[in-house]
């Protein structure tokens, strides 16, 4: 179909609760909606961007650029079907990744909307759940940590994420882990730490943990290989794939036994989709991570974690989690088994409620 506008929204979301990690902390969400109209309907992305350049380069202000500068106009009175269509379109601008998922993630609605399929069944998902877990940010101590897990555990959440800093790691972890000696448990430290702490790190081996996601830094694969072969917990990589070639390098490498695949830090379902496939024919688990979304992304999200190698519980939680009021109906609960519900309407499945949108937008801009 040919896309008549695109229209980018700055919204700002407070957090229920703010969000921790080893790059800083968080209390409310600044990220891009982006609706895309042709044929008469509208498709809804989400660039899930921070106001700040921690977890990776870009930023709300960086993402708008690249939006309203290169990608709108890029795809604006073009003829575009398919999330594929709209890859090969953005395909000259380099990097940006976030900017150019919430692109794809619009015309991924829309194309379902157009032809009464659910964005997880045009993206080959097999799935009608898909197994959750939650990530829980530093906490002030670790009693509050506890009270906060107790808290998931009862709403059934079954696999905890904890993230790591140093000064807040194996301790931590030894007192999780005695509280609660069968949880599904892992940690996430967001590039923390170096090969010179791969004492500390070994330290971890003693929890039966999950995976550690990302110990060291964000562009390095070369040293995780190392520290993989010194440890025996698997390595799971997030900020070291922004692409399917980072993907490919890793496994040669041996960076990590497991991937954590977000659409937006590889610019897209479309790539999101070719990471699953060649981990999945070299027989290594991934997982669906999330960038604290709104419903938007989650819903995104949800449809990707649907496909048939994304075997391990992802960070997607309800929408409670994380807001007071989601900006999409339904909003995203937990099943009592662990999972959420993967939409089966047409395009992501659930509808963006328009006044709580207006009422968080900080600015907008059309491009047509
Ligand atoms: O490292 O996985 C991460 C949130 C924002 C940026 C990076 C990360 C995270 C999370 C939260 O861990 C996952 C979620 O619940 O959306
Ligand atoms: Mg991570």
């Amino acid at each position: 179909m040919r896309i008549d506008q695109v229209e980018i929204r700055y919204i700002q979301l407070p957090l229920v609760h703010p969000f921790e990690t080893s790059f800083g902390r968080e209390d409310a969400r600044h990220t891009i909606i982006v609706a895309v109209r042709g044929d008469g309907l509208t498709g809804w992305g989400e660039a899930a961007t921070s106001e700040g350049p921690w977890y990776e380069y870009e930023t709300v202000e960086t993402a708008w650029h690249a939006l309203r500068d290169f990608l709108g106009p890029r795809l604006v009175g073009q003829q575009v079907s398919t999330a594929w269509d709209a890859a090969r379109l953005m395909a000259p601008i380099r990097g940006h990744n976030l900017a150019k998922m919430g692109i794809e993630a619009a015309i991924c609605d829309l194309q379902g909307q157009a032809e009464d399929k659910s964005v997880s069944s045009l993206l080959g998902g097999t799935r009608e759940t898909v197994a959750v877990g939650v990530s829980i940010g530093v906490q002030g101590s670790v009693p509050d940590l506890i009270d906060r897990i107790d808290g998931f555990l009862e709403e059934g959440y079954g696999r905890v994420k904890i993230k790591i800093r140093p000064g807040w790691d194996v301790d931590v972890v030894r007192q999780v882990r005695k509280r609660y000696p069968d949880l599904s448990l892992m940690v996430d430290a967001n590039s923390a730490y170096s090969l010179d702490d791969s004492e500390l790190l070994s330290a971890l081996d003693e929890f039966d943990l999950l995976m550690i996601e990302q110990p060291l830094a964000h562009d390095d694969l070369v040293d995780h290989a190392e520290l993989q072969r010194r440890l025996r917990t698997p390595i799971c990589l997030d900020e070291s794939v922004p692409s399917l070639a980072a993907a490919r390098a890793a496994l040669a490498l041996g960076s990590g036994r497991i991937i954590n695949i977000k659409p937006g830090r590889v610019g897209g379902l479309t790539v999101a989709r070719d990471i699953h496939d060649l981990c999945q024919a070299e027989e290594v688990p991934v997982w669906c991570g999330g960038m604290l979304e709104t419903g938007v992304g989650r819903a995104h999200n949800v449809a990707l974690a649907s496909l048939s190698g994304f075997t391990l519980p992802g960070d997607i939680s309800a929408s409670a989690r994380y807001f007071h009021e989601d900006i999409v109906e339904p909003a995203f609960t937990a099943n009592p088994d662990g999972t959420v519900t993967v939409p089966s309407g047409p395009g992501m499945g659930v509808s963006v409620v328009l006044d709580r949108v207006e009422a968080a937008t900080r600015r907008r801009y059309l491009i047509k």
